[in-house]
């Protein structure tokens, strides 16, 4: 049984700058330092943080007036950063410069009086911030489309005062699809660019479609919850592989190892690399006696933390 770990995987520029966010504030502030959603989509993150002394929150009516208070990476509506400032709360912004990019770009459209359509996944918490960036009192309209069906149907009120933003983390393919769609029913639609996919997301995804297809199994190492990681399973799994998506290694059944030559594992945006450790030395446990780095894309971006917590 050979192991070949996909690269890159696992922690991009924006979760590692959102962690050490957390880890920073609760270094440097009085507790208890609240964040308010998951910092990143991952449950051994936001175990490990919690222990360190974060409380995790949905809303903000769940935080004390006064209190400190950090912001997810996937990033909040305007509306969740005026309250704040109603309320008084010390503010850490850990939403990723790739999300705020994003919102800058509806602020812009809205701005011209431009319609916007948001191509993401109803009900997630980027989906919901990016919806909140736009200002609807000129009388324009931010629109969210999900699939391609969704694409066919949509009715706006301006179509040719049209613009198009993606979710950072969704598939690629599909997006294409869709933006497709969209071009040929509007074609005065226009984007920023091709999409708003980041470079983490495109990376990964790159990676499991030059390795997937040579494997009989496929694991992906990241939590239920998250985006970037369901993908990473998806694609997999659409080049006909058996692909898991696990959170940690004692979700492995040793039934899907049974017969298999070629595993190969990947990690999600906000998978950290001691759960691919944890993988790989089961799968050494169950037999592999190789393990080798695929090669792959080399990523040397990282961004800064805000002033006060350097
Ligand atoms: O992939 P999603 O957006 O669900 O989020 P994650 O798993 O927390 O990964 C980091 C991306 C955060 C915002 O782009
Ligand atoms: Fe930023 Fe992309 Fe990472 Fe999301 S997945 S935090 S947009 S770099």
């Amino acid at each position: 049984m050979q192991v070949i770990l996909a690269n890159p995987r696992g922690f991009c520029a924006g979760v590692d700058r959102a962690i050490d966010i957390v880890e920073r504030a609760l270094a440097l502030f009085e507790h208890p330092v609240y964040v308010r959603h998951e910092v990143v989509h991952n449950r051994y993150v936001v175990d490990d943080l919690r222990d360190k002394g974060a409380v995790f929150v949905e809303e903000l009516d769940q935080v004390p007036d006064g209190a400190t208070v950090i912001f997810s990476a996937h990033g909040v509506a305007r509306s969740v950063v005026r309250e704040a400032e109603r309320r008084g709360l010390k503010v850490f912004d850990a939403t990723c410069p790739l999300v705020t990019k994003v919102h800058m770009e509806v602020d812009r459209h809205a701005r011209r009086g431009e319609e916007v359509i948001l191509i993401g996944h109803a009900g997630h918490p980027e989906v919901d911030g990016t919806l909140g960036q736009y200002d609807r009192s000129q009388g324009g309209e931010i629109y969210l489309v999900e699939t391609v069906e969704d694409a066919e149907r949509i009715r706006v009120k301006n179509p040719d005062g049209l613009a198009y933003v993606t979710q950072t983390t969704l598939s690629m393919d599909d997006t294409q699809d869709i933006i497709g769609i969209l071009k040929r029913r509007f074609p005065n639609i226009h984007g920023q660019r091709r999409d708003d996919i980041c470079y983490a997301t495109q990376n990964r995804q790159d990676a499991v479609k030059a390795l997937a297809g040579g494997c009989d199994l496929f694991l992906v190492v990241g939590s239920p919850n998250s985006s970037n990681s369901n993908r990473l399973r998806e694609i997999a799994g659409k080049l006909g592989v058996e692909a898991y998506l696990v959170d940690s290694v004692d979700q492995i059944r040793d039934g899907w190892l049974a017969g298999k030559t070629r595993i190969g594992v990947t990690a999600g945006a906000s998978a950290p690399e001691l759960l691919v450790r944890d993988v790989i030395e089961h799968l050494r446990q169950a037999g592999a006696d190789s393990v080798t780095e695929h090669d792959g894309r080399q990523e040397t971006i990282t961004f800064s933390l805000p002033k006060a917590l350097r």
